[in-house]
């Protein structure tokens, strides 16, 4: 059990000014601000931020969509971090995503879900890293 997650602000959220209110959401959920970057990624970086997903069919809209505009990720330490996050954050779709949620309050879509939240510890490193040099250490 690691103590620290990745996330991003969505271009939805961002585009949508929910940037602010989100983020005193996962302060509120007791979360710690460790890095914060906005940040627009090329395609190329988010290409490669999704590798993992490369042979899924949802791989190439959802590259456009997250190089369609800004931003912010974020690096956040809270105990047993990856699974107390995607409790907060909710289902991937956010029609199933549960009441209180970030996605159920947030998101426009499956796609444009608000926010991304890493899937294990060993993720949270490698995507930190992506974002944050000071990762890399570990
Ligand atoms: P999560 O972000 O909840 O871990 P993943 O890792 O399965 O979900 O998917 C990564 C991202 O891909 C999601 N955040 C979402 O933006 C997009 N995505 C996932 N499933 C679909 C889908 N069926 N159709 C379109 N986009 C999807």
């Amino acid at each position: 059990m690691s103590n620290i997650t990745f996330t991003m602000l969505k271009p939805d959220a961002v585009a949508n000014n929910y940037t602010g209110a989100i983020i005193s959401d996962f302060i509120q959920g007791g979360f710690k601000i460790q890095a914060m970057k906005y940040i627009w990624l090329t395609a190329k970086q988010a290409g490669k931020f999704y590798d993992i997903h490369k042979e899924r069919p949802f791989y190439n809209d959802l590259v456009a969509y997250m190089s369609s505009g800004p931003i912010v990720a974020m690096v956040l330490e809270k105990d047993n971090a990856v699974e107390s996050f995607r409790t907060l954050i909710g289902a991937t779709d956010p029609t199933k995503a549960a009441e209180g949620t970030i996605r159920k309050k947030y998101a426009k879509s499956i796609e444009a879900n608000a926010v991304h939240g890493s899937d294990s510890d060993a993720n949270a490193i490698i995507e930190s890293s992506f974002f944050f040099s000071q990762f890399e250490r570990f």
